[in-house]
């Protein structure tokens, strides 16, 4: 019996150091049906004076055997945190990564900068195709059959009377077209001309047209709208300057100048010792081109002007040459 229970002590002691499954080794030795159950069940053969002996060796071994089991439960478990803990490293110093996060373009900037300036004024945004009928962007503005503009080598053709709009205008004659006066719109989109690209041109670029038809409306309801349009976009000390021009469309027309923001006037590398800028192009709608949209000259009167967009941008964020806009480099966009 003695030799049993010293056999047994060893192999579990063995079992316990070689073995992860301890609540098995547990039910083995110490459950109701475990070896040390069995072994007190063979005391009947167990003389009456070796009894207490035995009984006590075996109680021995029993709380042998459950320190053991505890401690090995312990140490297993202190040994999974470790390596749980090596497996985790979360360093909570350390810097976040840095999310990149996206901005607008310069030239959708400036075009938002620019239309808040008019919705402020109560003018509504509207669109139109840019593939165009020929009617409306040259014969119903009052551009001649032997205009310049209409030539082959300055308009994209695509048929004889459908073309690449070369500016936003007639997107002002649709909505004249088809609406009463008064009309309060601005039309910011894409045209198209056949200019190769170089620092101050491109094929495609950007134009921004107002338009106002009402009764009464004057030229100096033209220059109140431009002078308010100047100081928003290049500063409140602007002044506006607007010398005699020609458009077919327009009658009397303007190129319209804006004093020089960096300078003040004096002259600068801005405005090349000018002291202004040419901005844009303006004037009072042509009563032939009013005809030409259902509205009659002697009742309405109205102005129109027309901006470049990338001008805009390139003069406001100081940058030299158009085709930065276009090439869609990070390293230039993420300036802005
Ligand atoms: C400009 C300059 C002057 C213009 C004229 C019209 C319309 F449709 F009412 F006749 N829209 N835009 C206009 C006038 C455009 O761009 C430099």
């Amino acid at each position: 019996m003695k030799e049993l229970i010293e056999k047994l002590r060893a192999k579990a002691i063995e079992e316990l150091a070689s073995s992860d499954d301890i609540e098995a080794l547990r039910i083995k030795y110490l459950g109701k049906k475990g070896e040390l159950t069995a072994l007190l069940r063979g005391m009947g053969s167990v003389s009456p004076e070796e009894r207490p002996k035995i009984g006590q060796m075996v109680n021995e071994m029993r709380e042998y055997l459950e320190q053991a089991i505890d401690k090995k439960k312990t140490e297993l478990a202190e040994a999974a945190l470790e390596a749980k803990l090596a497996a985790q490293t979360l360093d909570v110093t350390v810097p976040g990564k840095e999310i990149p996060v996206g901005r607008r373009h310069p030239l959708a900037q400036t075009e938002r900068t620019m239309r808040d300036v008019f919705v402020g004024l109560g003018f509504t945004v509207a669109e139109g195709p840019e593939v165009e009928y020929d009617y409306y962007n040259f014969e119903a503005l009052n551009l001649p059959k032997n205009h310049p503009a209409r030539d082959t080598q300055d308009t994209f053709y695509i048929t004889d009377n459908i073309l690449l709009r070369s500016q936003t205008s007639p997107v002002q004659v649709r909505v004249m077209e088809n609406k009463k006066p008064p009309i309060r719109i601005i039309s910011p989109g894409r045209v198209y001309r056949a200019d190769p690209a170089d620092a101050s041109h491109s094929p495609i670029f950007h134009q921004l047209e107002g338009l106002c038809v009402d009764k009464g409306i004057t030229m100096s309801d033209l220059k109140g709208v431009l002078e308010l349009f100047a100081k928003r976009m290049f500063g409140e000390n602007t002044r506006v300057r607007f010398r005699p021009h020609h458009f077919p469309f327009t009658e009397p027309s303007a190129e319209v100048d804006v004093s020089c923001f960096v300078c003040g006037g004096k002259g600068c590398r801005l405005c090349k010792g000018e002291g202004w800028i040419e901005i844009l192009g303006a004037g009072m709608v042509h009563p032939f081109v009013l005809s030409n949209c259902g509205i009659d000259p002697e009742e309405y009167s109205g102005f129109a002007f027309g901006v470049g967009i990338e001008r805009v941008a390139m003069i406001t964020l100081g940058i030299d040459d158009m085709r930065l806009l276009y090439e869609n480099d990070e390293r230039f966009l993420s300036q802005f």
